[in-house]
């Protein structure tokens, strides 16, 4: 029998992975969009950012604000289904899915201390695409066998906020997990339009980020330089 290289069976595996139909994925914060400590601000600035992502090409937003009560995040997850509805774009709540079920979303974005990708699709009946961040291999395994429909890795770069995300994985790190897991790899954590090249060359699915649009002066054209160097 012939040998398989180990190129080609990086290959063969890339073929048998599910497809996501996006590959750039908006993570929320409206801190990086505001300085001002209001609330009702910081949101009302947020739902115009997300909507300049959408006019630029943007069709998948997580909504991650941690320190929000579950009040104030099922309003905003309200009024994000229904501005992400108006671009067919998918939504995606960070850990809950309690409030991913209440506000139609189309999946849940798990961490490491959230419940496991099996039991959100259980609790949600099979209903909700399941997200999982990982950070080494072997999360990204467990995830890819819990039932996860794709995973984040990272962080790969540096990000402002470093500490907060841990050291980061490297792309060295990012290669070994798109050619060792089946399900779509989005890279994350300091992603940049310089270094989009680099990502996908390590053979990921796609790129997960805040800063780099939610920061940027002009998040409709940033979004669409974006887009263009991905495909
Ligand atoms: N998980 C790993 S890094 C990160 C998260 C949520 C932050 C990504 O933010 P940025 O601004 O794109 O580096």
């Amino acid at each position: 029998m012939k040998a398989v290289s180990s190129q080609q069976s990086a290959i063969n595996r890339k073929r048998t992975k599910n497809t996501i139909s996006f590959k750039l994925y908006l993570i929320t914060d409206r801190t990086v969009l505001l300085k001002t400590p209001n609330y009702e601000l910081q949101t009302t600035n947020l739902f115009a950012a997300i909507e300049e992502a959408l006019k630029g090409g943007i069709r998948a937003v997580q909504l991650r604000e941690k320190d929000l009560g579950i009040r104030d995040l099922l309003k905003m997850a309200y009024e994000l289904r229904k501005i992400t509805a108006g671009y067919a774009a998918k939504l995606f709540i960070n850990d809950r899915v309690d409030v991913a079920i209440a506000a139609d979303a189309d999946g849940v974005h798990l961490g490491q201390g959230s419940m496991p990708a099996h039991a959100a699709k259980k609790a949600s009946d099979g209903k909700l695409m399941v997200g999982v961040s990982a950070h080494t291999i072997e999360e990204a395994l467990f995830a890819e066998n819990d039932g996860a429909d794709f995973i984040t890795f990272g962080p790969v770069y540096p990000t402002p906020s470093k500490l907060k995300y841990g050291k980061p994985v490297g792309i060295n790190a990012l290669r070994n997990v798109a050619s060792e897991i089946n399900i779509p790899v989005f890279a994350i954590g300091g992603i940049t339009e310089e270094r989009i090249n680099e990502i996908m060359d390590c053979g990921a699915d796609g790129i997960a980020l805040i800063s780099a649009i939610l920061g940027s002066s002009d998040i409709k054209h940033t979004t669409e330089r974006f887009l263009g160097c991905i495909k």
